[in-house]
């Protein structure tokens, strides 16, 4: 499929204030494959179908994750990051999508994973960090992506951790083991 042909089909599956979310993310996500010399296109296909599963219906996503043997686990945590399992679903079966980077970048967009590539971590930070992010350390978090993706994950994550647990919200177990994995390997390089 080509890149227009993709986007008017991931624009008619969401609001416009998402469509143009997506945009950013995808603009993000080229420069920063180029900055970090990961393939642009690869950057460029999983931004763009990153959010795609957004709005896909609860219930079907919830019969999808059993029958295609998806990590049950997701079941047990809030639907919000069910989009992205989904949405790696979808890329495949709806778009043809093959290339299982792309897919696992859509796949660990939300919660993030043990060891997340760089393109894994080029979608999650273009994801956080896109133009039209508008947060208390947006900036500080683009300054920090420009400089190290490491250093931006474990960035982004300590927040997010922070901001679920004071809604006392539980914690998908792979957002702290993808937390755990950029500490320890940015305290080695400290010490
Ligand atoms: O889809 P977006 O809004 O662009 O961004 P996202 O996919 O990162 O956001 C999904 C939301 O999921 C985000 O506001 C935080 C929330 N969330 C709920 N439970 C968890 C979680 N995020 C992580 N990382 N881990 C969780 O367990
Ligand atoms: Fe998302
Ligand atoms: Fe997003």
């Amino acid at each position: 499929m080509k890149r227009e042909e993709m986007l008017e089909k991931v624009r008619l599956a969401m609001p416009e204030k998402r469509f143009i979310h997506t945009l950013g993310v995808e603009k993000t996500a080229v420069e920063l494959a180029k900055r970090y010399f990961e393939s642009e296109e690869k950057a460029s296909i999983a931004a763009i179908l990153h959010d795609y599963a957004k709005y896909y219906d609860d219930e079907l996503s919830r019969e999808l994750i059993i029958r295609e043997k998806m990590n049950p686990e997701f079941l047990d945590y809030n639907n919000a990051i069910w989009h992205a399992p989904i949405g790696a679903y979808l890329a495949e079966h709806e778009f043809g999508i093959t290339d299982n980077e792309i897919l696992n970048a859509i796949r660990w967009h939300t919660t993030g994973t043990e060891n997340m590539s760089t393109l894994d971590k080029i979608i999650f930070l273009a994801d956080y960090t896109e133009p039209g992010r508008d947060f208390p350390g947006v900036e500080e978090a683009r300054k920090i992506t420009a400089a190290s993706l490491d250093k931006a994950m474990l960035f982004a994550l300590s927040r997010t951790i922070g901001y679920l647990a004071s809604k006392e919200q539980p914690i998908f177990p792979d957002t702290f083991s993808a937390y755990n994995h950029f500490a320890f390997s940015i305290k080695k390089e400290m010490f």
